[in-house]
């Protein structure tokens, strides 16, 4: 308010002058715009630091003997869809686990192999799954982020349709991404890291990586997408990102939020807005992993800045925001999954700003990936345990 107050002084000031101080009285009106629009991206606070509370989740292991179960959805009847990392999908139900027979080949290199899987809107319908993996296909020596879908039907994956495949392949273990999300209006959304690249993929929209997409649900590119340069990759949405692995369709904002790894500190919440730049590697909160700094900067004005970030990271995988009324005191709230503390991040704002961290769950491996269930009942696969649902207090009092 001061600002403005300073600014409409000026303004007066320069009025004041004469006609011949037109011009910088609409530089002072620019500016003032300019002001604006930086108060709509403001800078994150320090979060504050994540505690163990003094209630404890108790939690039922729904699948079990399960290595790294990277992404999970719901079908209707409640029973549940599941991707091994490996490279296996499994159908749970009523305590049966059966393999899913049509997975997509996989290049399994360090954080690549099968990934996500999420059911389309209406697979009531059409029965068509999406999943994401890595895929050699296309040009050059190992693999990149590729996205599919498929009619599941019997336990098998038919019609197969290969909707989006990142360019060039790289034999870099690193930064896959690959979250799958829907917007409620005929979009879905997902991502794909940076491959290990940083300072080649983030900020280049004619190249993969690095990036938030959108398309339509049978893979075409939406005709409103944002970023319509020459030789730019029309599926972007948004850009300079290093590797969301969680992503949430925020129904009461009507947002897509993701989750993202920094390097040494510096992972991101940030609120995907059409055609912005996140910043990724120009500024960051996070420096390198020995150490040593990768940019002073940590804002500035051609970049949109994150909700929150995390210093030190936690390793962010899987992301949900609670909705339903099984556990009061999260409701409303933010779930993450922490792969480097192996904790259920709960995460409660106010005002844009992190007012409490809790580690839920505690001690049961790398979380890969939270869901709210259909039952409303809180889902999480954590490495090596499996697919365990989160016990409401009032049901272990
Ligand atoms: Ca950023």
């Amino acid at each position: 308010m001061k600002r403005i107050l300073l600014l409409l002084s000026l303004i007066f000031t320069f009025s004041a002058c004469g006609e011949n101080q037109k011009s910088e009285e609409k530089a002072e009106v620019e500016e003032q715009t300019e002001t604006s629009d930086q108060d709509s991206n403001p800078v994150p606070e320090k979060q504050p630091e994540a505690v163990s509370p003094d209630r404890e989740y108790e939690h039922e292991v729904v699948i079990g003997d399960m290595s790294i179960p990277w992404g999970f959805d719901f079908l209707p009847d409640g029973s549940i869809l599941v991707t091994e990392k490996g490279g296996d999908i499994y159908h749970f139900k009523d305590g049966e686990k059966v393999a899913i027979s049509g997975a997509p080949e996989i290049y399994n290199q360090g954080q690549g192999g099968l990934l996500d899987i999420a059911l389309h809107p209406d697979f009531e319908t059409n029965n068509w799954v999406y999943i994401t993996y890595s895929s050699q296909e296309g040009e050059g020596e190992g693999g990149n982020t590729a996205l599919m879908r498929a009619k599941l039907e019997n336990n098998q994956l038919t019609n197969r349709e290969d909707l989006y495949k990142g360019e060039t392949n790289s034999t870099r273990g690193q930064h896959f991404g690959s979250r799958i999300v829907f917007d409620g209006e005929g979009h879905l959304f997902f991502t794909i890291g940076d491959r290990g690249n940083r300072d080649v993929n983030p900020q280049d929209i004619t190249r993969d990586g690095g990036k938030v997409y959108r398309l339509n649900l049978d893979g075409s590119v939406p005709s409103d997408n944002p970023v319509g340069e020459e030789n730019a990759k029309e599926a972007i949405y948004s850009y300079g990102h290093r590797n969301p692995q969680g992503m949430i369709f925020n129904e009461e904002t009507g947002e897509v939020w993701v989750n993202e790894h920094g390097p040494k500190g510096g992972d991101e919440i940030n609120v995907v807005k059409a055609g912005k730049n996140y910043g990724w590697p120009v500024v960051t909160y996070g420096e390198n992993y020995d150490g040593t700094t990768i940019t002073e900067e940590r804002t500035g004005p051609e970049f949109q800045n994150p909700l929150t970030y995390w210093v030190p990271s936690i390793a962010p995988s899987g992301f949900e925001k609670v909705t339903s009324d099984k556990y009061p005191e999260l409701k409303g709230n933010l779930l993450v999954g922490s792969l480097k503390f192996q904790y259920l991040e709960h995460l409660a704002m106010e005002n844009g700003k992190v007012t409490k961290r809790e580690k839920l769950l505690e001690g049961l491996g790398r979380m890969r990936d939270v869901q709210q269930g259909p039952d409303g009942f809180i889902y999480v696969a954590a490495e090596g345990t499996g697919i365990v649902k989160m016990l409401p207090l009032e049901e272990t009092e």
